[in-house]
């Protein structure tokens, strides 16, 4: 994930922020906005986690148009202390952290062209705010990120922020939530996209197993695709508690010495709650 991200743009701060410049959006991007966000709001409802839909609504994120972030940090402030910033794109490793930390979300403030509306490399302004900001207005999940951000800047210290960036894929970005509904969406590389929101939940091919700290962190995933297992937390209590009350420093050093698991191993551990038949990417590996 650090394609061209370590060389700092003109015009951005030390901490790589720049101004999101709201009035340079074209009526094509807010049109780009509405139409992502209406299909996505028919697409997540009975999908999503509550506290997601709840986010939209004190954030007043169903107002038509790309969100100005200063009347959205207002109200995100008032929630939880935290505010999006804008930057240009990916950001390095230890700036990103470091933002998170300090309860500060680096936002693209670009947004995709008409033609990559379903599928884009890096992360612009509808994955990262609808995807990611919502739940940013929940007191657990937002203590949550920011404890990551702060694992982040001590996993950099201890050469392991790969094993840690994959506990963020598999919570943050592609979590599932049990609820007593079922299985709902919480993950912002799944909100933010329509057909993962279908996949993840309810096709037959990836695994659905049960959150396992260790585990995660010595799994790969994929950039390129849909995931093939998907991980599942009990609450963002649990998810909150489980990674505050570890202490990673002594897990690191046993698991850089184990190998890694693939993307879609079933293991005798798991708490398995749908084995997939991993059809979709067997099908698209003979393509
Ligand atoms: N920068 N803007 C941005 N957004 C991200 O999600 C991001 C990043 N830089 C680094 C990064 N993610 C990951 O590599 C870390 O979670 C490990
Ligand atoms: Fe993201």
């Amino acid at each position: 994930m650090e394609k061209d991200a370590d060389t700092r743009p003109p015009g951005a701060a030390d901490d790589w922020t720049i101004p999101q410049g709201w009035d340079r959006y074209s009526a094509a991007d807010h049109a780009t906005w509405d139409r992502l966000f209406d299909r996505q709001a028919q697409m997540l409802q009975g999908r999503v986690v509550p506290q997601f839909l709840a986010g939209l609504d004190i954030l007043r994120m169903d107002r038509p148009g790309i969100p100005d972030f200063a009347a959205l940090n207002g109200r995100l402030m008032a929630a939880t202390g935290w505010q999006v910033v804008a930057v240009p794109g990916l950001v390095p490793d230890r700036i990103f952290f470091d933002h998170l930390a300090h309860r500060r979300f680096p936002a693209g403030r670009f947004i995709r062209t008409p033609e990559q509306e379903d599928y884009l490399q890096e992360p612009d302004i509808f994955h990262d705010v609808f995807g990611h900001v919502p739940l940013l207005a929940n007191p657990v999940f937002a203590d949550y990120m920011q404890a990551y951000g702060r694992g982040g800047l001590r996993a950099d210290g201890l050469g392991a922020i790969a094993k840690l960036a994959r506990l963020y894929w598999y919570t943050v970005e592609f979590g599932l939530i049990a609820t007593d509904e079922g299985l709902r969406l919480y993950g912002a590389g799944i909100v933010s996209s329509n057909a993962e929101s279908r996949f993840a939940l309810e096709d037959p091919s990836p695994h659905r197993l049960g959150f396992d700290l260790r585990r995660i962190m010595r799994t790969r995933y994929r950039i390129d695709d849909f995931q093939q297992s998907y991980f599942v937390i009990d609450s963002f209590e649990d998810l909150l508690a489980q990674t505050t009350q570890t202490d990673f420093a002594p897990l690191y050093a046993d698991l850089a010495a184990l190998p890694d698991y693939d993307t879609d191993s079933i293991l005798p551990g798991d708490r398995v709650l749908m084995c997939g038949t991993q059809a979709y990417a067997r099908h698209k590996e003979k393509e």
